[in-house]
């Protein structure tokens, strides 16, 4: 026979149990817009860093740039710090003032 609430098994037992997965956090990398980081050099990170197409580099640069930011992707929090660092590196090797963070999503 099945239980009914209040009945003495379902007392003792106590609320239903539902098994709870827990899924990790999630992290945004942003891109942030500049005046002085060439058009071109953002497309090529998005290209070469977060797998976009150029037609999609392209759409999203320009979305930063009359926006001032843009969600560039979504990751595990180890991947994202590793995609901001990645993209902070090669904008500091050629000098530009190009800025990327994460924030939880
Ligand atoms: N605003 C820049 C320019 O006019 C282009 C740019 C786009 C810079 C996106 C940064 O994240 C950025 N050259």
């Amino acid at each position: 026979m099945t239980n009914r609430p209040g009945d003495r098994e379902e007392v003792e037992l106590g609320v239903k149990t539902r098994p709870r997965t827990q899924r990790p956090p999630m992290y945004k990398v942003l891109l942030l817009n500049d005046d002085f980081t060439p058009m071109e050099f953002v497309v090529h990170v998005l290209e070469r860093l977060f797998s976009m197409n150029h037609a999609q580099a392209i759409e999203i640069m320009l979305m930063v740039h009359r926006k001032g930011v843009a969600v560039v992707g979504v990751f595990s929090h180890e991947i994202a710090e590793t995609k901001v660092a990645q993209v902070m590196e090669l904008a500091r090797r050629q000098q530009h003032p190009l800025q990327c963070t994460m924030e939880k999503e």
